[in-house]
């Protein structure tokens, strides 16, 4: 069985980052190894949050498993407690030399979350910069590249902030949350090495939930892991993300905590059967 590790926060309540990593991964038939950024009795869009910083954790548990010669299939990142942990995690992606995915959480529509700053931000590109595939969303691809952040765009605006982005140096970049027409969203890749674009769009619907950044990138870290191409997992990342949206809008007891990605892991796991013998 492969094994990937991911690293991000574990926020108690309102389902995101670790709560919503280990189960999706763990249900795609992976063993899910985990470093939890920091322990948040919800994740930051509640008041009055706690967060105990687990930095000081990070290597001692590294050379634990060095000592037991644990290995993994794929590094996975997401969000992190602050800035002091960026060089940490380069670090850790030097003593497990493998295939490493960096989720750089920390904006969305326009504004850096409450916990960061532009400080953090271009941190945030240097680790984008020695990842091997990296996933923004619009807001953070922006702040990353210097780039104006835009709500109406046209395919160039998109393309020249994937060419900037892999200019910070991972061979994969996709922006997500990517949209040209009304209803419609998805999420752009490039792949510098091709010079290959790729866009696939799903319908938009109209409901922000907190977390679906988070299962799209654990789908596709999933896929990508048992051995789907990034083209061939980016369609059922959008499609199983769109599809836990849908169905927590249709749940009349939906609470605003997160999506209801539970009820759709059935219909992925139908997904992945139909892509054959996957490693
Ligand atoms: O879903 C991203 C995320 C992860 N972890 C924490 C967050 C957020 C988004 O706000 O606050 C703690």
């Amino acid at each position: 069985m492969k094994r990937i590790l991911t690293i991000q926060d574990i926020s108690c309540v309102g389902k995101c980052s670790l709560t919503v990593a280990l189960p999706i991964i763990s249900a795609m038939g992976i063993e899910t190894s985990i470093i939890p950024t920091a322990v948040l009795s919800t994740h930051t869009m509640f008041s009055n949050f706690t967060c105990k910083d687990l930095e000081d954790q990070i290597i001692p548990i590294t050379d634990h498993w060095l000592s037991e010669n644990i290995d993994f299939s794929c590094i996975y990142t997401g969000y992190l407690a602050g800035a002091s942990q960026i060089d940490i995690i380069k670090e850790v992606f030097k003593r497990f030399d493998t295939l490493t995915i960096v989720d750089p959480v920390m904006a969305d529509n326009g504004s850096l979350y409450p916990a960061f700053d532009m400080d953090f931000a271009n941190k945030m590109a240097t680790l984008c910069g020695v990842a091997d595939i990296i996933i923004p969303n619009i807001t953070e691809a922006s702040l990353m590249t210097g780039m104006e952040y835009k709500t109406e765009y046209d395919e160039a605006y998109i393309k020249e902030l994937l060419k900037k982005l892999s200019e910070l140096g991972a061979g994969i970049s996709i922006v997500t949350g990517v949209g040209f027409r009304p209803h419609k969203t998805g999420a752009y890749g490039y792949d510098k090495n091709k010079d290959e674009f790729y866009y696939y769009e799903n319908d938009l619907i109209d409901a922000a939930y907190h977390g679906t950044g988070d299962i799209f990138a654990s789908t596709f870290t999933g896929g990508v892991t048992r051995g789907l191409s990034w083209k061939d997992a980016l369609p059922i990342a959008a499609d199983y993300t769109a599809r836990c949206i849908q169905n927590t809008i249709d749940d009349p007891e939906g609470r605003n905590y997160g999506v209801n990605f539970e009820a759709e892991i059935p219909y992925l796991l139908k997904r992945l059967e139909k892509c054959g013998n996957l490693q």
